[in-house]
């Protein structure tokens, strides 16, 4: 039934528990359910599939170290049910087209290869072997290895995308599109550039030493919620916590903490001191002016505000950057944030009186046509006053899939740096190809021209996490052969080139034995914090290969006389495989002594935090000259942003409520602000079709109820994947070239009934 009520003033606390517990219970019976959470994110146990968050240290444990979302990830994976045989004997691949996301992931997980033969209409059952072949004999077949491409979504684990990005390169191509292209791809290429490391440079200690707080463009309280707990700590010790969001997202107004007993009874604590409500795209102007304001003040008293010997000695461009933002069009400003003047101001105050600032962000940032400026111009305000590298302060890009980070460090990237490419040369006695390969964005631009002959996923969903859905649609039905290695089904699995194999796999939770006996993984998270995972479940079926045993088996196929690559050995032995990481990964060196030394898990170097050391173009860290940039709308036109619910991650949808935002037994809604409602002539409840317009084409979205619900003017949200129909291929950010998912100019047509 569809029920939308008032927003939730607190996030967590006791429904949270429940919630975990019920899903759990649901999906995993109560012996599994036990199992599972006791070795979540613990010493020994796994690390948990669903964000990057990192885990934190001995000192900072919980006995219960995971969240209600992160909790339904594991559920979702560790579930009992299977997807049975029959279904693919009475399905036919239209029949599982039409079946919701939704419904296909609660199928359970599957269980053997499956092939869709050309010209047949079902997947049926195949053995490894053969599947195997079929994938070696089309990608043989092609007149040049870029005809293929090998997407990554961020699960898979540094072992399996080391050997994976290996075979890869072996067979002669970096088309290696990933997740991350759409996800921080902004965050990267904006840090590599003005502090020379893409990473974020702040750690979990550093992190509850600060004194200000800004979390721009991320919802935590859903997709992060173990952050939560850390800014709970920071509070406490005193640290001034401000939100910049259009939306008040509940998590940040008040948390309770599920993993404190004063969590379950007491009030809550109201997390963010300051709501800045800005406008869709508004925060490069904000931090412009920040930075504007921050120099007035030491013009006004000087030697109180700058860190300058910070700026003498270690930053570059400071006189250039000062002299552009010495004027600042005020107006404009206040267009481009929907904030006014004297709330910049306060929020400049607490930048004034603070000795440690740490600024977070997440989508709400990266997924802009302007990101990469509006995240050098966040760099631009840390650098002033000194905030990189010390206790307290820093960048902190908050990362999405639990090992998104870690694959980009093992390769997977389609323009690898030439050092990467010789150590693996020399490691494994071949020449990688040098030419650069697609990225995910210019994948679905060869999808639509139909250049893509065989399409390969090692996990994640493309043909619903990316735009333009139809043209992705199409250009996969036009491939020889398409390949997802996946642990539960998903649409990605219905939209089938003219051959198409689904090659079921192991997850996080899954025990994984090979002839060499038990064997572990690796991760990195958000703060460069790389650990062990171990499995303890029975997988779901007896001859189940992990994602390393599929890149070795297909490897040995195809590639078996390139250089000196030890396949089978790898397949048995992953530590044979970290060896060779810690030969060829930046920051990885001696990766396996590290990990035994270290109880599983160490820190990665990161030379900008630990020294503020900048391996930038002039060893610098540098400011950046933007212009004010925003997006305007005409009359009768919104700013849509595609975010997520409490109730999926990313394309997988656990169930239909949005518990904080009110929204119940329904996915298709668009929070719009009530003024607005009014000023457009529409109401609470009714249906609309929403319609994109981006480079005079129009793309439509039909059916989605009004949902009157405090967001910023102009402004207003629906739910991804549903609403990426209505994003283009073409719409892309500056230098970083992630679709652009939020700050689409959208109008809303009442839906013709
Ligand atoms: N449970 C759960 N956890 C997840 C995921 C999941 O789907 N479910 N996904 C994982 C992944 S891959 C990722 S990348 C992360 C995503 O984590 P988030 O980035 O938190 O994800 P979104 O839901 O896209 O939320 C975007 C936030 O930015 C705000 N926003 C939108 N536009 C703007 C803007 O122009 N300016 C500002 N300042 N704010 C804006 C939105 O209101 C929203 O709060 O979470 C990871 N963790
Ligand atoms: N409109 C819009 N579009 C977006 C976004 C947005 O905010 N708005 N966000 C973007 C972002 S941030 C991201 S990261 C992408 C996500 O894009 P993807 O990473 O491609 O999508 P996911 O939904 O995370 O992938 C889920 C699937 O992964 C498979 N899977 C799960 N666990 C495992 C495993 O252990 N191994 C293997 N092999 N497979 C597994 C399951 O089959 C599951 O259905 O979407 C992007 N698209
Ligand atoms: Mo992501």
């Amino acid at each position: 039934m569809v029920d939308i009520e008032q927003p939730k003033k607190k996030a967590a606390g006791v429904p949270a528990v429940l919630s975990s517990f019920k899903f759990g219970l649901r999906e995993m019976g109560p012996a599994r359910t036990g199992k599972v959470f006791a070795k979540m994110n613990q010493d020994g146990g796994f690390d948990c599939p669903s964000c990057a968050w990192p885990d934190p240290d001995h000192k900072r444990k919980h006995a219960a170290e995971f969240c209600e979302n992160g909790a339904k990830a594991v559920a979702w994976e560790a579930t009992r049910k299977r997807v049975p045989r029959s279904f693919f004997a009475e399905n036919s691949i239209d029949d599982l087209f039409r079946i919701s996301e939704y419904e296909l992931g609660k199928l359970g997980r599957i269980t053997e290869p499956l092939l869709l033969r050309a010209g047949a209409d079902h997947y049926e059952p195949v053995g490894w072997d053969e599947a195997f072949d079929v994938v070696a004999r089309h990608l043989r077949a092609l007149d040049s290895p870029d005809d293929a491409v090998f997407y990554t979504s961020g699960r898979t684990s540094n072992e399996a995308a080391f050997l994976y990005q290996l075979l890869v390169r072996a067979y002669g191509t970096n088309n290696l599109p990933d997740c991350s292209n759409m996800c921080h791809e902004s965050s990267g290429t904006a840090l590599t550039r003005v502090i020379g490391s893409g990473k974020g440079a702040v750690t979990l200690e550093m992190l509850e030493e600060a004194e200000l707080i800004v979390v721009v463009g991320q919802n935590p309280g859903t997709n992060a919620p173990r952050m939560l707990s850390h800014l709970e700590v920071a509070k406490k010790h005193g640290a001034d916590i401000v939100s910049v969001n259009p939306l008040p997202e509940p998590g940040l107004m008040n948390f309770k903490n599920p993993q404190r007993p004063s969590g379950w009874v007491g009030k809550g604590t109201a997390l963010a001191d300051q709501h800045l409500q800005i406008r869709i795209g508004g925060d490069q102007a904000l931090f412009l002016a920040v930075g504007h304001l921050l120099l007035e003040a030491e013009a006004a008293a000087p030697g109180t505000v700058l860190d300058k010997e910070f700026l003498e000695r270690h930053t570059s461009g400071y006189e250039l950057y000062a002299k552009h933002n010495a004027e600042l069009d005020w107006p404009a400003v206040e267009l481009a944030t929907g904030l006014s003047r004297a709330e910049i101001e306060q929020f400049t105050q607490r930048f004034l009186k603070s000795k440690a600032t740490v600024i977070c962000w997440a989508m709400g940032l990266t997924q802009h046509r302007e990101a990469v400026a509006t995240i050098t111009e966040i760099v631009n305000v840390l650098l002033l006053q000194g905030n990189i590298g010390k206790p307290g302060a820093g960048p902190c890009p908050v990362r999405g899939h639990s090992n998104v980070q870690g694959d980009r460090s093992m390769g997977i990237w389609e323009k690898m740096p030439e050092s990467f490419l010789e150590r693996l040369d020399n490691e494994f006695a071949f020449t990688a190809p040098r030419e650069h390969g697609v990225d995910a964005t210019a994948t679905v631009q060869r999808l639509r021209e139909g250049s893509v002959r065989v399409f390969f996923a090692m996990g994640g969903n493309f043909a619903m996490a990316t735009p333009d859905t139809a043209v992705v649609h199409q250009g996969l039905r036009a491939c020889d052969l398409t390949v997802q290695v996946s642990t539960k089904l998903n649409r990605s699995h219905t939209v089938t080139g003219r051959e198409a194999l689904i090659l079921p796999t192991l997850g996080r939770t899954d025990h994984d034995h090979t002839a060499a006996g038990p064997q572990s993984v690796t991760v990195e998270d958000s703060q460069g914090a790389v650990h062990l995972s171990t499995g303890n479940l029975v997988p779901p079926a007896p001859d189940l290969l992990s994602e390393v045993q599929i890149v070795c088996a297909l490897a040995q196929r195809l590639v078996p006389d390139v250089g000196e690559i030890p396949w089978s050995d790898f397949a048995k032995d992953y530590s044979l495989i970290r060896q060779r990481i810690g030969r060829t990964c930046d920051g990885y060196e001696n990766f396996e002594d590290r990990l035994r030394a270290n109880e599983g898990g160490f820190l990665l170097a990161h030379a900008a935090r630990d020294h503020r050391e900048f391996k930038t173009s002039d060893a610098k860290a540098q400011f950046s000259v933007n212009d004010l940039t925003w997006l305007p709308t005409e009359p009768g036109r919104l700013l849509l942003q595609t975010m997520r619910s409490h109730d999926q991650f990313n394309t997988t949808i656990y169930g239909l409520e949005d518990r904080y935002r009110g929204v119940h037994g329904t996915r298709d809604v668009v929070f719009v602000n009530p003024a607005d409602l009014d000023e457009l002539g529409l109401r609470d409840g009714q249906l609309v079709d929403i319609v994109s317009e981006f480079a005079g084409v129009e793309r439509r979205a039909p059916g989605f109820r009004l949902v009157s619900y405090p967001t910023a003017r102009g402004c207003v949200a629906a739910y991804y994947p549903e609403t990426n129909v209505l994003m283009s291929a073409d719409d892309v950010a500056k230098e970083s070239n992630t679709p652009v998912a939020k700050g689409l100019t959208v109008r809303l047509e009442p839906a013709a009934s």
